[in-house]
């Protein structure tokens, strides 16, 4: 026994030299296999939106969809105000950063320079893209912090989501408006979903190795541990909130509506909120959350298709509710009393923040911005928070993505009277998973 026990030591200890001494390259490859798991899902973003919003809109008359759109827009907004009211009545009584210094948080760096007009403009621009293909590897704005947190804006290839939604509901309506002939191309794009949702199931199978390596990564890679016990009360703060709204608020809206076990829902998202938790990118966790919804929780296709795509562009709960309590604790470290008015306008510009965030790592961070902007703050104190925000982000994109399959399973019961009326005139069969 004793010899097994020391050689057990000894290993352990080549274990964790050998992670002391691990070089940047070496450190790099370790991430390799987490790094490919990404590529894999961000491969499949592209068919699997445009696939599944011209499948969902054409499948649906346009009375009905319209009907399933304003609900899900309902959904979407009353609850991101209802996380961001939690946060801010969380931020207003833990007080975080009251009587915290702020001089031990280095505050130097830059900021990307984001307005609530550009913002909004942008938002409204990229609904329109000017050139299809272009929108399908369309240059985002990315933020990367450097080792010592500073914020380096930069552009990226990504895909505009918002614009390829626009197009593809306008395409599906028309499809679905078209008769004997665009049933073809409904069936087109209904066969190449079926075979998207193929693909990511057999990436499923290699995501347990994929997110152990995420893991494993991200732990060496971390060198200063010391901050979260100075921004511990800022942390606690966000993630009780997030906690309360995805273990209470959420839950309680999908009893009142549903009348089903909310926990075993949540319990059917389970792969799609840890992978969310892992790459802290809604967008990138779209096709395990289209799983999910779909086999685990026998979500209605048609409503998946709809409500799943928009929401993990616009409906981040996780995030609206961080900006708020992020710009609040701001203030308080600035030794700044917000009045009633300043606080309603962090209410909205935080609701504005998180729409305008892309479902994409740090997103929420460049936004942040506008909120501070918009009630007086330096926009540069966000450099005050950058240091927390790899952890923090994972944990609210985990709680995005659960709205949005919340958001599903609601909306579903709400339409399931106009659902049924199209099971009995419509022989196009969109329903039956796989
Ligand atoms: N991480 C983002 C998401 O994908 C949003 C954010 O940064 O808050 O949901």
């Amino acid at each position: 026994g004793r010899q097994v026990k020391r050689q057990y030591w000894i290993g352990l200890g080549v274990v964790v030299r050998e992670y002391a001494s691990l070089s940047h390259l070496h450190k790099q490859y370790f991430g390799f296999p987490g790094e490919i798991l990404m590529r894999m899902l961000k491969l499949v973003i592209l068919p699997l939106i445009i696939s599944s919003m011209i499948t969902g809109v054409a499948a649906l008359d346009s009375e009905v969809s319209g009907k399933i759109g304003l609900r899900a827009v309902v959904y979407y907004f009353s609850t991101t105000i209802i996380a961001v009211i939690l946060g801010i009545v969380l931020v207003m009584t833990i007080k975080p950063g009251v009587s915290q210094e702020a001089e031990h948080i280095d505050r130097t760096g830059t900021t990307p320079n984001v307005t609530t007009v550009d913002t909004l403009l942008d938002l409204v621009r990229n609904m329109f893209p000017e050139n299809l293909l272009q929108a399908c590897f369309q240059q985002v704005t990315v933020i990367n912090i450097t080792k010592d947190y500073k914020i380096v804006g930069s552009y990226s290839d990504g895909i505009n989501v918002l614009g390829l939604i626009v197009f593809c509901v306008a395409f599906g309506l028309v499809i679905g408006k078209m008769g004997e002939r665009g049933r073809i191309l409904l069936e087109f794009f209904d066969a190449l979903n079926e075979a998207t949702m193929r693909l990511v199931q057999i990436i499923m199978c290699y995501m347990p190795v994929g997110i152990l390596f995420l893991i494993a990564a991200k732990i060496i890679e971390v060198e200063d541990w010391e901050i979260f016990r100075k921004m511990g009360l800022y942390m606690v703060t966000v993630l009780s909130g997030l906690a309360i709204h995805s273990t209470i608020c959420l839950p309680l809206i999908y009893f009142a509506i549903v009348r089903k076990n909310p926990y075993t829902f949540t319990l059917g998202m389970a792969q799609a909120l840890v992978t969310a938790l892992m790459i802290s990118s809604s967008s990138a966790t779209l096709p395990v959350t289209f799983r999910c919804a779909e086999e685990n929780l026998r979500i209605d296709k048609r409503i998946t298709r709809f409500v799943l795509p928009v929401g993990a562009t616009i409906n981040m709960d996780g995030t609206a509710l961080y900006e708020a309590v992020a710009a609040i604790f701001i203030a308080q470290l600035n030794d700044y009393s917000l009045d009633v008015g300043q606080i309603v306008t962090i209410s909205i510009t935080a609701t504005v923040a998180s729409i305008g965030a892309a479902g994409v790592p740090n997103a929420g961070l460049v936004t942040m911005v506008i909120v501070l902007t918009a009630v007086g703050l330096p926009a540069n104190d966000v450099t005050l928070i950058v240091a927390v925000d790899w952890l923090l982000d994972r944990f609210r994109t985990m709680i995005n993505v659960l709205g949005d399959a919340y958001g599903a399973g609601i909306v579903q019961k709400l339409s399931r009277r106009e659902l049924e009326r199209m099971d009995i005139t419509s022989d196009v069969d969109v329903t039956n998973p796989f």
